[in-house]
């Protein structure tokens, strides 16, 4: 294994347990195991900054950190394999993009940057609640209202907590990384 193969792989463990971390603070509640936060931050940095397999990785291994705190809810076997394994590795899919930002950032363009980033955030953050509304529809429709299907309650929930994810995460990195692009710039100058 090569040093940049490792350091990448310690970064993204690293990047798991700060997502696991931010994943306890309080976050907005919409529906029972259903909230609102921007924890997903720090998997989209690996993202950004080393592409898809790392993404994919981190957001797995955040998916096994959350099994440690607790924080978590379990209906099933399949369930919690849909939405903590599968789910969570599925932002990954915002990596995909990380040709096109490292080009923006070489190129210097801020606002080719910031687009870039959002378009990631919305993908990753589709990619994922796609596997939590599919498990909504399978294993939550009894939270679902009187009269109101299944497919509709998990849609609902769950596009609202991914826009409103996607909204705070886009915020979030956008002033983070306007900020300080060295962040994700996988090309630094000290060894
Ligand atoms: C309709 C519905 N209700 C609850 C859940 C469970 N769910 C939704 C989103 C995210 C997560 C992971 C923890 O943040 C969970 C368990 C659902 N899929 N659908």
């Amino acid at each position: 294994m090569n040093k940049l193969r490792l350091v990448a792989m310690i970064e993204a463990a690293f990047f798991a347990a700060i997502a696991m971390v931010l994943d306890l603070l309080p976050s907005i509640t919409i529906a029972p195991a259903v909230t609102i936060s921007f924890s997903m931050v720090p998997i989209f940095i690996m993202a950004f900054r080393w592409g898809f397999k790392v993404s994919f990785l981190s957001g797995f291994l955040w998916g096994l950190l959350q099994l440690t705190t607790g924080n978590f809810y379990f209906l099933s076997i399949i369930q919690f394999l849909i939405e903590y394994f599968i789910a969570f590795a599925f932002i990954g899919f915002a990596g995909f993009f990380h040709p096109v930002i490292q080009k923006a950032l070489k190129q210097g363009s801020k606002l080719a940057v910031s687009i870039w980033i959002v378009v990631a955030v919305f993908v990753g953050s589709l990619a994922r609640y796609f596997w939590h509304f599919i498990a909504g529809v399978v294993f939550w429709g009894d939270y679902a209202p009187e009269g109101m299907s299944p497919v509709m309650y998990s849609f609902a929930m769950n596009g609202l907590a991914m826009l409103g994810a996607a909204v705070l995460c886009s915020i979030v990195l956008v002033i983070l990384i306007s900020a300080s692009s060295r962040l994700i710039m996988k090309k630094r100058t000290a060894h």
